[in-house]
C-alpha cells in the first residue's frame, strides 16, 4: 500500500543518528523511495564524513552540501537533481536554527540579528528550496515540513523559534494553495519533544520530555522513525488529499488541557 518506489525524494537536515531527518531518510527508503541527501558543510569537512558513513546503507544516489543560507549551495543542489534525475517527487524540511542564547530568558530581548537569523534558517529556508523544487516537480510532489507546538502555544524558552514555526506553518499554508494546482501537495509534522542534537543542547529537555510522558495519552514520547512513518505516508498516494495541513506527531500530547 505504501509505495514510493520510482520516487527521488531529497531529504535535509540529516546531522547525526538521532536526527528526525534520519528517521524519515530511512522509512522513505523502506518504502522504496530513491533518496538524495543534503548536508551542513563545515571547513574541516567532518559533517560530510559524519553523514555520509551514516546514510551509506541507504544508497543515496546524491550526496550533496546545502548550506540554505547560501543562495548558490540552493541552486547548485537543483542544478544536481535537474541533471541527474530530471524530476524530483519528494522534498524533506527538517532544517532549524536559533542562536542558544535566544532560546532561553526574556523573549522580548531577542536581538534583531537573532530573529532575523532564527526566521532565515528555520522559516525561509523552506520558501526558498520550494521555489527551487517547483520547477523539478514535474509529475506533482510532496513536501514536507517539520513544525513544533511552540509555534501555536508560548512554550518555555523555545521563544524566537516559536515566532519561526509559525510562520513555517503560516507559509506550508501558503505554498500549498500556490502549488496545489499543479498536483504539488504541501504539509507540516508537528513532532514531539524528542532527543536530538538540537533539544539535548536545550536546558530542560529531559524535563519536558518527563511531562509529556505523564501527560500525553499514550504516556510516552515518540520516536524518529514513527515521524518517518507520518512523512512517508504524506508523501504517499494515501495522503493525496492531503494538503496545507499540520498532522501531530505527538502521542497525543496536544489535545490536552494540562
Ligand atoms: O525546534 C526544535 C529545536 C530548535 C533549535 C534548537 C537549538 C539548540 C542548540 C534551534 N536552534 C538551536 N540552536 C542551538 O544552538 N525543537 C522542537 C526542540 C526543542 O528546542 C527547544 C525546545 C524543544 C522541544 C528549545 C527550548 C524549549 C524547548
Amino acid at each position: 500500500m505504501l509505495n514510493l518506489t520510482g520516487k527521488n525524494a531529497l531529504v535535509t537536515g540529516i546531522a547525526n543518528n538521532r536526527s528526525i531527518a534520519w528517521g524519515i531518510a530511512q522509512q522513505l527508503h523502506k518504502a522504496g523511495a530513491n533518496l538524495g541527501i543534503t548536508y551542513l558543510p563545515d571547513e574541516r569537512g567532518k559533517m560530510e564524513k559524519k553523514v555520509a558513513e551514516l546514510v551509506e546503507p541507504l544508497n543515496p544516489n546524491l550526496f550533496v552540501p546545502c548550506n540554505v543560507e547560501q543562495d548558490e549551495q540552493i541552486q547548485s543542489t537543483f542544478d544536481l537533481i535537474r541533471d541527474q534525475w530530471g524530476k524530483l517527487d519528494i522534498l524533506i524540511h527538517c532544517l532549524a536554527f536559533a542562536n542558544k542564547e535566544d532560546l532561553s530568558g526574556d523573549f522580548s530581548q531577542t536581538s534583531r540579528s537573532g530573529f532575523n537569523k532564527a526566521l532565515e534558517v528555520s522559516t525561509y529556508s523552506l520558501v526558498r528550496l520550494c521555489g527551487a523544487a517547483k520547477p523539478l516537480m514535474t509529475e506533482g510532489g510532496s513536501i514536507v515540513t517539520l513544525t513544533y507546538l511552540g509555534g501555536v502555544r508560548a512554550i518555555p524558552n523555545y521563544n524566537v523559534m516559536g515566532v519561526a514555526k509559525a510562520g513555517l506553518d503560516a507559509s506550508v499554508r501558503y505554498l500549498a494553495a500556490e502549488l496545489g494546482p499543479t498536483n504539488i501537495r504541501v504539509n507540516a509534522i508537528s513532532a514531539g519533544p524528542i532527543r536530538t542534537l538540537a533539544s539535548s543542547a536545550v536546558g530542560g529537555i529531559l524535563d519536558m520530555i518527563h511531562h509529556v510522558e505523564q501527560i500525553a495519552p499514550l504516556r510516552r514520547t515518540v520516536t524518529q522513525l514513527e515521524v518517518g512513518n507520518a512523512a512517508a505516508f504524506l508523501c504517499s498516494e494515501l495522503a493525496s488529499g492531503i494538503t496545507g495541513q499540520v498532522l501531530y506527531v505527538d502521542a497525543g500530547y496536544e489535545i490536552m488541557g494540562m
